[in-house]
């Protein structure tokens, strides 16, 4: 059989061919698949993403001035070209080059980065499916202007410091696939908090297989999708607000809490439900149960992960996407029906992952039901709409990966 060229050697292959010249370094981020815990990551509440084997490889060679000089094997994304400084002008909404900016643009506010590079970028992460294509590009240039430039890099803060950089992007996300994308752990699944951000590593269980697969529609974020998620996180901050008006109000708890995670300490996850029914209707209230219930979730299913309690795991994706499609509105008719059709192949669960609104869904099969799985979702969903071509950058396992690196060439 004929070897496919490996990611690596297309980015520096690549480069040679445009720079006429070896790259001297190569930089990695890898995309992640969320296991659960959706939407809450804003929120300051937990999240369980995996980072992914599919990953963001820019071949570079440091230049010595400013500029930054970008090429994409895939000729869809044109070249880009621009002067590292605190206020870069971004490019047209949905350009790509925004997410090379933006790790550019940040660094340069708050550290001394004056020195650019010149490099080939080859990413095999679906785009626009949820599986964080987006921060594995802020991490990569991130990480290769942070080796340039001598900046020290500790890891969690350097992740906080990626997250304010995608939002130049215009999409006010969490912090989730930064984190993951950088300190993403092989074999294992990442429990993040937030404020301040901590990692905690979680063993899966041997025989688990998370299945990724593509509904083949794109949830563009620099169009549609962004408002939309923008929007959802401005319904979960005024729902805070509101039930936390009231708690002032009724004078009861001693400490005013000023987050979700505070009011989740300071009562039983029970009685902030109750009370969020009585102060809130309508959209708001739907979204507040999202965001607690799914936080509660998240907890849970650590807790089944640690106990290789397969049915238990599957049974909280399900609830999961029940919850984001029925009370944060952010599922479709396609990731519905790929949920549906892997839990009939017999997967543990299945629900949507990433921000939703198309993109791919995750379900969860061991090791005697993943291949009927597979099979199940190609024969119902694939073959029927004609998607079997590239199949394989559609529909796959998600192999446990650690996050992203920095190598000399
Ligand atoms: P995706 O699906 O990769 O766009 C987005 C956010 C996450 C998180 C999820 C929903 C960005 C870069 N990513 O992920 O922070 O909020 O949605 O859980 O904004």
């Amino acid at each position: 059989m004929m070897q496919t060229q490996s990611a690596p050697e297309r980015a520096a292959v690549a480069f040679l061919k445009e720079f006429g010249a070896a790259a001297t370094h190569l930089v990695r981020a890898p995309g992640r698949v969320n296991l659960i815990g959706e939407h809450t990551d804003y929120n300051g509440l937990p999240v369980l993403p995996v980072a992914l084997q599919r990953e963001a490889k820019v071949a570079f060679r440091p230049r010595p001035d400013g500029m930054v000089v970008l090429h994409d094997v895939d000729e869809e994304f044109p070249p880009l070209e621009f002067e590292i400084g605190p206020a870069i002008s971004p490019e047209a909404a949905g350009h790509w080059g925004n997410y090379v900016k933006a790790p550019a643009n940040e660094l340069a506010r708050r550290f001394a980065v004056w020195r650019g590079f010149e490099g080939v970028l080859h990413s095999d992460i679906p785009v626009a499916a949820g599986l964080s294509s987006s921060s594995a590009i802020v991490n990569a240039i991130g990480l290769a202007l942070a080796h340039i430039n001598e900046v020290p890099v500790e890891a969690r803060a350097f992740a906080e410091l990626m997250a304010d950089a995608e939002r130049y992007t215009g999409t006010l996300g969490g912090a989730m696939d930064q984190a993951i994308s950088l300190g993403g752990r092989s074999g294992c699944a990442t429990k993040i908090t937030f404020g301040p951000l901590r990692l905690q590593h979680v063993q899966i269980p041997a025989d688990w297989s998370f299945v990724v697969a593509d509904t083949g529609v794109r949830a563009e974020k620099a169009g549609a999708a962004q408002n939309t998620y923008n929007l959802r996180r401005t319904e979960c901050e005024d729902a805070l607000s509101r039930v936390i008006e009231d708690l002032v109000r009724a004078d009861r708890v001693p400490l005013i809490p000023s987050s979700y995670s505070a009011l989740l300490r300071a009562m039983p996850v029970d009685d902030v439900l109750a009370l969020a029914e009585d102060v809130l209707e309508g959209n708001l209230r739907r979204r507040f149960r999202h965001v607690v219930t799914e936080a509660a979730r998240v907890n849970e299913a650590v807790d089944r992960m640690r106990g290789a309690d397969i049915t238990g795991f599957g049974t909280l994706m399900d609830a999961s996407h029940g919850s984001l499609r029925t009370d944060f509105h952010v599922s479709t008719a396609e990731l519905d029906e790929l949920t549906a059709i892997a839990r009939e192949g017999g997967a543990f669960g299945a629900r949507l992952t990433g921000a939703g609104l198309g993109g791919c869904i995750v379900a969860l099969a061991d090791r005697t039901t993943v291949g009927t799985v597979l099979e199940t979702l190609v024969g119902e969903y694939y073959e029927p709409r004609k998607l079997t071509e590239d199949l394989d950058a559609r529909l796959f396992v998600a192999v446990a990966s650690s996050g992203a690196s920095v190598q000399a060439l």
